[in-house]
């Protein structure tokens, strides 16, 4: 990992821990190929805290759920607020607590999967705890990782975090319907976003109306969108 200092032109190499980054790695390939072998489509969602990822998940299972059979994982460092509300939209979900730890990792989700009903799952839907560092580094084997960007986070919150847009499948620039009264320009995060990885399958969504949702589900390739 490279830390810089623009102001003084430095550079260095911070050595991360990449036995572990190694073992989360193979873990990860481990799910996909488990993944794979069911016929699950599976969905690794990040974003910041409060950008709209649960309520998000609400509206791809009330898409889904009578076309396919879904279930989610609900990443959180406590409490079952966000399961019990991805519950009201339908499907079965599972809440993890990871304590202080802010992110999932790939044995995680291997564990997680001996709690949900497997029979006949079409796609999983794993909400990632909320922030835009940790859980870049820790891929979990799904098929699609999906950022979650809103207005309300201001105008540079994707150049102020490439990593994980240069990691990402797909972008979803949310809240749009703010837009007007954050006087953020969601055309100018998508371009942002585009710049740093072009072909980068984004859309402009309000995850509270429900508006772009379709068209996100569409170039995600969702099973049943
Ligand atoms: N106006 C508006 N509000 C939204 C939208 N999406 C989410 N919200 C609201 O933003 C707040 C946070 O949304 P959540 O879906 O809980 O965000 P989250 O990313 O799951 O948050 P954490 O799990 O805590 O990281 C809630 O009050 C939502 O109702 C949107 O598109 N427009
Ligand atoms: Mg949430």
């Amino acid at each position: 990992m490279k830390i810089s200092f623009p102001s003084t032109n430095e550079t260095f190499d911070l050595e991360l821990s990449e036995n572990m980054l190694a073992a989360n790695n193979q873990l990860a390939a481990e799910n996909r190929r488990f993944f794979d072998s069911r016929g699950i489509f599976a969905i690794d969602i990040l974003g910041s805290v409060g950008s709209g990822k649960t309520t998000l998940v609400q509206q791809f299972v009330r898409r889904l759920k009578d076309k396919k059979k879904v279930a989610s994982i609900a990443g959180d460092l406590a409490t079952t607020i966000d399961a019990d509300r991805i519950r009201t939209a339908g499907g079965e979900v599972l809440q993890v607590n990871t304590g202080s730890l802010c992110h999932l990792d790939a044995a995680i989700i291997s564990r997680a999967m001996s709690g949900l009903n497997l029979d006949g799952l079409d796609v999983l839907l794993i909400e990632n705890v909320g922030n835009l560092i940790c859980p870049g580094e820790f891929r979990l084997g799904a098929h699609c990782r999906l950022v979650v960007v809103s207005v309300t986070e201001g105008p540079y919150m994707i150049v102020k975090h490439p990593a994980v847009f240069l990691d990402a499948d797909a972008v979803a620039v949310n809240k749009t319907d703010l837009a007007g009264v954050m006087e953020v320009d969601p055309e100018r995060l998508k371009r942002d976003a585009l710049s740093l990885k072009p072909g980068l399958k984004t859309a402009l969504v309000s995850a509270k109306t429900g508006e772009g949702v379709d068209e996100l589900m569409r170039l995600m390739e969702i099973p049943g969108a």
